[in-house]
C-alpha cells in the first residue's frame, strides 16, 4: 500500500508541476499558477510527513509500469496538458482510494481531484483561445473526407482512423451528398476519432453543424456564410477557413479575418468537377503575397506534391490520395515526408 501511495504522490506532483509550468510560461496566468502551486504544496506536505516510510517502500527498479510510452502520440502543448491533467486526476483518485487508514487525507485528495476537473475546463478553454491559431502554424497535412467510395460506414471510419494514425494534422468532414442528420451522426463518430488522435476537427460548409458538433472550426466556400457571421455563431476561438480560387478572393479572406485559406483546385480533380483548376501560378502568387497559413488543394498526390511545394506551398489538403489509398496511414506518412 505504501508503495502505491508513494508512486502516486510522485505521479501527482510531477503532473502538477508540468501543468503549473503551462499556466506560468504559456498562459501567463498568475491566479491559476497560484492555485496549482497550493495543490502541489498540499501533496508535498503529505509526502514530507511520511518521507522516510514512503522512501523505504519505493522500489522503482521492479515497477512493471515504468517506461510505458506511446510513440505514436504527437507531442504538443495540448497533448502534454491532456496527458498530465489526466495523470493528476488518476493519481488523486488512487491516493484517495488507498488512504483508507487516513480518512482526512482521503477527503483532501478527493477534494483536490474535484478541483482539477474545474481547472481542466478553465485551462483547456484558455489554451484553445491562445493556441488554436498558433497551432495552425504547425499543421501541414489536411485531410478532407469523402465517404462516397466506401461500401460501409465502418470501412470509411477505418480509413479515417488509419489516416489519423498516420499523423494527419487536420480533418475536415466534407460530405456533399449526405443529409444534415446523417452528417451529424457521422460527425460525432469522426469527432471522437479526432479527439483520440488529437487531430483538429473542421466541418465543411455548415456553420450550424460545426456548432452542434462543437468542432474546432468550419471551412467555408465563396458562397457560404461570411466570416464575421460564422464567428458570431462559433466564437472567437473557432478556426475559420475559406476556399479561394483567385488573388482577389485570397485578399478578401485575409481582410475578413479568416484563419487560413484553401488554394485551389491546383489541378483538375473529379472531387470538385465544377471548379476550374487554378494552376501552380496561383499557389506561387499566394506564397508571395498572403501572410496567413494556406493549404494547396485539388488533385494533389504523391507524384505531384513536390511540384506544389516547389511553388511555395508548405501545407496541403488532400481527399482521394489519402482516403482512397490502399493504406491511408502509409500515404499520410509519405506525404509528411515530402512536407518535412
Ligand atoms: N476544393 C478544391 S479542390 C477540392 C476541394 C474540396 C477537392 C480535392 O480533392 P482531391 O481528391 O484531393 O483532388
Ligand atoms: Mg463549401
Amino acid at each position: 500500500m505504501k508503495r502505491i501511495i508513494d508512486a502516486n504522490l510522485n505521479r501527482g506532483n510531477e503532473a502538477l508541476r508540468v501543468i503549473e509550468e503551462i499556466t506560468r510560461f504559456i498562459l501567463n496566468d498568475k491566479n491559476l499558477s497560484e492555485e496549482l502551486k497550493i495543490m502541489r504544496h498540499q501533496l508535498s506536505m503529505v509526502q514530507e510527513a511520511d518521507y522516510s516510510e514512503l522512501l523505504a517502500a519505493r522500489d522503482t527498479e521492479n515497477d512493471v509500469g515504468i517506461c510505458i510510452k506511446n510513440p505514436d502520440k504527437r507531442c504538443d502543448i495540448e497533448t502534454i496538458f491532456k496527458a498530465n491533467i489526466k495523470r493528476l486526476q488518476q493519481a488523486l483518485r488512487v491516493l484517495a482510494e488507498y488512504s483508507v487508514n487516513n480518512p482526512e487525507h482521503a477527503a483532501a485528495f478527493e477534494n483536490m481531484r474535484y478541483k482539477t476537473y474545474t481547472l481542466e475546463k478553465i485551462m483547456w478553454d484558455k489554451l484553445k483561445e491562445q493556441y488554436n491559431k498558433y497551432m495552425l502554424e504547425n499543421k501541414k497535412l489536411y485531410l478532407v473526407t469523402n465517404s462516397d467510395k466506401f461500401e460501409t460506414e465502418t470501412d470509411f471510419l477505418n480509413a479515417v482512423a488509419s489516416a489519423l494514425k498516420g499523423g494527419v494534422d487536420i480533418l475536415q468532414l466534407r460530405e456533399k451528398t449526405m443529409s444534415a442528420n446523417k452528417i451529424i451522426e457521422l460527425g460525432k463518430k469522426i469527432k471522437l476519432l479526432c479527439a483520440e488522435y488529437n487531430t483538429t476537427f473542421i466541418v465543411n460548409d455548415r456553420v450550424d453543424i460545426a456548432y452542434i458538433l462543437e468542432a474546432d472550426g468550419v471551412h467555408l466556400g465563396q458562397d457560404d456564410m461570411d466570416v464575421a457571421s460564422a464567428r458570431k455563431i462559433l466564437g472567437n476561438n473557432a478556426i475559420i477557413g475559406i476556399s479561394t480560387h483567385a488573388p482577389e478572393q485570397a485578399k478578401k479572406a485575409v481582410d475578413d479575418g479568416a484563419d487560413y485559406i484553401g488554394v485551389g483546385p491546383v489541378f483538375t480533380t473529379p472531387t470538385k468537377p465544377t471548379t476550374k483548376s487554378v494552376g501552380l501560378e496561383y499557389v506561387n502568387w499566394v506564397s508571395k503575397n498572403i501572410q496567413i497559413p494556406y493549404f494547396a488543394i485539388g488533385g494533389i498526390n504523391l507524384e505531384n506534391v513536390d511540384e506544389v511545394i516547389k511553388n511555395g506551398a508548405k501545407r496541403i489538403a488532400v481527399v482521394r490520395a489519402i482516403i482512397n489509398a490502399e493504406n491511408p496511414e502509409h500515404a499520410v506518412k509519405e506525404f509528411l515526408k515530402h512536407l518535412g
